[in-house]
């Protein structure tokens, strides 16, 4: 018998049940150690347990630029910006590969991308379709794992240390998953595949698009040591700078400061640093299932008084829950709004409904209804706050029971 342990992976072949916690090594092997990735390790007379774990990470290419091309043929092949239209002062949310090579991207104001690229389609987003999309791609990751961790709606990792369909290799199962999103949707995606999180979004942007790229674990030092100091994956454009006006461009120069000189320059920050410098994460792909509610609130510099200021606030507050649930890919069924009155007694109203709300509109009529049976007419407002509970998303997930995969070959060769 065997039993789960989180995701990590046994290289020798160990009953789990044997074993403390205590035993069980989680990080990554060092360069130096004997793991390689097709080796099936024998068994040692004196069981050394290192586990490692089997990381993918997916991201549609130029996500809803490709579904507009996809359902647009005539779009295809053709610079198209999706997000605000320059005309009303909006931005780009992304741009098909063909518009980024006139240096357009998200973020960017649509009108400096008009400007870089005049000939370009401009789209408003058409966030239902997306969602759908997101959902089809949620759905052929479930076949593989239970540990599914959403970053959006177009990204995700999948520790696939155990998977759902006992596939040793977590090369092939990324290309299955590549070759099941191209059929069921029309769009590509690219996939990124290692031994923890931050190995394995920072390969998925290698070969972008349409890519895939395995950082194997013998190789994961070497890698790291190499790339490019902006390459990093948790290391932004301004701190990318300080780092290179520091003298660090890569890994390997990031490599030889202490952690302590790093936490002096970059903060709390510098920890992670530290760790991503010798190819370790630790963190654990955490399923989102468990994600009970989304929401936002609002604290006032000064109470509020009147019923127009109050609806102001609101509407605030419901675009970004909206955005939040657009973010998360769900939407809720029983909406909270909390109110705390001037004299700080705080008192909240639900409404559940049968349908799921996700819409800016709908959150917002609902809440305005809410608050006008609160006493706001005649009490002053010091917070609001919306909350979406009973998510669509809501666990789900059934334990099918644990089985430990007993090989190690992350190459799939
Ligand atoms: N998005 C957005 N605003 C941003 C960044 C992204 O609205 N500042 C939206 C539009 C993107 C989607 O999220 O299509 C996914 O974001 P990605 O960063 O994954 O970018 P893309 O999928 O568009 O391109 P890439 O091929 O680089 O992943
Ligand atoms: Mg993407």
């Amino acid at each position: 018998m065997t039993r789960r342990v989180g995701r990590a992976f046994l290289l020798n072949h160990v009953s789990l049940r044997q074993l403390d916690d205590a035993q069980i090594h989680l990080s990554a092997p060092s360069a130096n150690s004997s793991v390689e990735p097709d080796e099936e390790t024998p068994t040692a007379s004196a069981p050394q347990v290192v586990l490692v774990r089997k990381v993918i990470h997916v991201d549609m290419d130029a996500f809803y630029a490709s579904v507009e091309q996809r359902d647009n043929p005539s779009l295809r092949g053709k610079p198209v910006v999706v997000g605000g239209l320059p005309e009303q002062r909006g931005v780009v949310a992304t741009a098909s590969y063909e518009a980024r090579e006139f240096g357009v991207h998200s973020a960017m104001p649509s009108r400096t991308a008009f400007k870089k690229c005049p000939h370009a389609v401009f789209l408003r987003p058409r966030f239902e379709v997306y969602r759908a999309v997101s959902e089809q791609i949620r759905e052929i990751f479930d076949r593989y794992s239970e540990l599914v961790e959403p970053l959006s709606l177009d990204e995700a990792y999948l520790d696939v240390t155990v998977n759902k369909k006992s596939m040793p290799s977590a090369t092939l199962v990324a290309r299955e998953i590549r070759a099941a999103i191209l059929q069921e949707t029309g769009l590509t995606a690219s996939a990124g595949v290692s031994i923890n999180k931050f190995l394995a979004k920072t390969a998925s942007g290698i070969n972008k698009p349409d890519g895939l790229y395995l950082i194997a674990p013998d190789r994961a030092e070497s890698f790291v040591e190499a790339l490019p100091i902006e390459k990093f994956h948790g290391i932004g454009a301004v701190t990318a700078e300080k780092m290179r006006s520091l003298g660090i461009h890569n890994g390997g120069e990031l490599r030889s400061w202490s952690e302590s000189d790093l936490i002096k320059k970059f903060g709390k920050a510098g920890s992670y640093y530290y760790q991503i410098a010798r190819a370790r994460d630790d963190r654990a792909v955490v399923s989102n299932r468990v994600r009970k509610s989304v929401g936002a609130e609002e604290s006032f510099a000064e109470d509020l008084n009147d019923s127009e200021s109050m609806h102001k606030a609101l509407v605030e507050i419901a675009e970004t829950v909206a955005r939040r649930l657009e973010k998360a890919g769900a939407a809720g069924r029983t909406l909270t709004l909390k109110v705390k009155y001037g004299d700080y007694q705080q008192i909240t109203r639900s409404r559940t409904v049968t349908w799921s709300i996700c819409k800016i509109d709908d959150i917002l009529n609902i809440a305005t209804d809410l608050l006008s049976v609160t006493e706001v007419s005649t009490r002053s407002v010091r917070l609001l706050g919306i909350t979406l509970s009973n998510l669509d998303e809501d666990d789900d997930s059934s334990d099918a029971g644990g089985v430990v995969q007993l090989t190690l070959d992350l190459a799939g060769r």
